[in-house]
């Protein structure tokens, strides 16, 4: 791709926009950046950018400016509905996704990971477990590190593994990973994508460029992620497909079969032990398919048993998964700030069998917090709403447990801590983005592990 000279635009200065704003100009384009922040809010990036010889359009996006370019480059967070990106997609102008812009670069092979859950514990065990087999690996994406920012580093004989949101792949068209895997299709986003399907076409977007020498990892015990088989199939040339589950032997891939994980390279191979189910070091059954996914995706990338079993063994939770903070007088908190949509809620209170005060709330994506009543009434003390989203999570479920309406983060550990009696937990698993009060889940999460703190001072 040649980008020496050529007018492109960069939508949106966070993280992914500046780190491709950076890239192009090093590529010799005519860079401009457009954020609907104002300059006072942007602050400090400005002038590093204004340096490098690249515009900046500060407080909104001017049509003039998008209607300009030769391309146009978004960050994942911007909406393809946002008007003027629709009105300069249909004069034809082409848009692609840093992601995209950033396979169009990357050097060596890549492991993609997506999935509604599970992604950014899956993509740093996979990152661990490669590097652990003796590959050069660097590790990015949606877990924080733009995958643009990993293309100078990148060389042929090493591998990126990569975490890649729905956002991410809406804007890709030749992103062509080795090995992708989809842990999980459920509800999420759904204010962004529209439909549960268009949600899932997104996702399938991992695998529309792979071919018959790439691999498919789906899981077995997921019926939307299961079904995507059919499309990833349909061609005749798209990737082999292999398969995890924790509930059945699988043809190709890796299961669980007496308390012990395995992986089967295919039908007539024979099965390989990997590790017991006993020595993951990671709480809930959903890290499980996690580690499965893990193990299926390294086999596939060349790494042997016994580096697996070496860096599954010492893995440590990311933050703010299901994270243990601090126990304090007997109740133990735990910070799950990523579960950011409902099904990650329910798989946190699955990892608990009851006494639990659970903080909920945030910003809204659209979801139906009705399915969380079975597991309310089964495990839940008191649910203690926060944010935007709280009189709809209310009404939603009113009668499965005890709510009491806290507004902020702080309210709610306040009371929490309040009620919980030794023996019991206090768990932020929100259910919800955090835009409403918070920058992201980060700082949700960092905010609740300081207020842990302090109850104990
Ligand atoms: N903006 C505009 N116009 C718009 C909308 C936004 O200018 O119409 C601007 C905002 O004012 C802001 C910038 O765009 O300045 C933000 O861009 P962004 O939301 O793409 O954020 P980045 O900092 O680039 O972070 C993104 C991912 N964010 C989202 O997808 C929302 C990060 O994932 C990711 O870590 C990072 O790229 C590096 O790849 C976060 C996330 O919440 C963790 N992801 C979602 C999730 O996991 O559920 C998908």
């Amino acid at each position: 791709m040649e980008l020496k000279g050529k007018k492109v635009l960069v939508v949106g200065l966070g993280k992914s926009g500046l780190a491709a704003a950076l890239f192009l100009r090093r590529q010799g384009a005519q860079v401009t950046v457009s954020d609907i922040r104002s300059a006072a809010v942007l602050g400090k990036d400005i002038p590093a950018l204004l340096e490098e010889g690249i515009m900046v359009e500060a407080g909104g996006h001017g049509l003039l400016t998008f209607r300009r370019q030769d391309l146009i480059v978004v960050s994942p967070g911007v909406p393809l509905d946002t008007p003027e990106l629709a009105q300069v997609r249909a004069l034809g102008l082409t848009i692609i996704g840093e992601v995209e812009l950033a396979a169009r670069f990357l050097k060596g092979r890549s492991l993609a990971i997506t999935g509604s859950n599970g992604k950014t514990t899956t993509t740093s065990l996979c990152g661990e477990i490669l590097a652990a087999g003796g590959l050069k690996t660097a590790v990015g994406g949606n877990i924080g590190l733009p995958v643009i920012a990993l293309v100078d580093g990148s060389t042929e004989e090493g591998w990126s593994v990569l975490e890649i949101s729905s956002f991410q792949l809406e804007t890709t068209d030749s992103f062509r990973p080795n090995i992708s895997v989809i842990l999980n299709i459920t509800p999420d986003h759904l204010d962004r994508h529209g439909s549960f399907e268009n949600y899932v076409a997104a996702k399938e977007r991992i695998f529309a460029q792979q071919t018959p020498e790439d691999a498919l990892v789906l899981n077995a015990d997921d019926e939307a992620s299961a079904k995507t088989a059919v499309h990833a199939g349909a061609s005749g040339h798209g990737p082999a497909i292999y398969w995890f589950s924790r509930k059945r032997v699988v043809r190709q891939g890796a299961f669980v079969h007496d308390g012990t994980l395995f992986f089967r390279s295919s039908e007539n191979a024979a099965q390989e032990a990997i590790l017991r189910v006993d020595e993951i070091p990671l709480k809930g059954g959903h890290n499980i398919e996690n580690v499965l996914a893990a193990v299926c995706a390294a086999r596939l990338a060349g790494v042997d048993a016994s580096a697996i079993r070496v860096a599954v063994k010492g893995f440590k939770a990311v933050a703010h998964r299901l994270e243990f903070v601090a126990e304090i007088d007997g109740v133990a908190y735990y910070n799950d700030s990523k579960a950011t949509n409902v099904d990650a809620t329910i798989k946190a209170l699955e990892a608990f069998p009851g006494g639990i005060h659970l903080i909920l709330g945030g910003k809204d994506k659209g979801s139906d917090y009705r399915v969380l009543r079975p597991l309310l009434h089964e495990r839940v003390k008191a649910v203690y709403t926060i944010g935007a989203a709280a009189e709809k999570i209310q009404a939603h479920i009113e009668g499965a447990a005890p709510i009491v309406s806290a507004g902020t983060l702080a309210v709610a550990v306040a009371k929490a801590a309040e009620t919980a009696k030794a023996g019991e937990l206090v768990l932020l698993a929100p259910a919800c983005s955090s835009f409403d009060q918070f920058e992201n889940y980060e700082q949700r999460g960092q905010a609740f592990k300081e207020l842990v703190k302090a109850l104990r001072g």
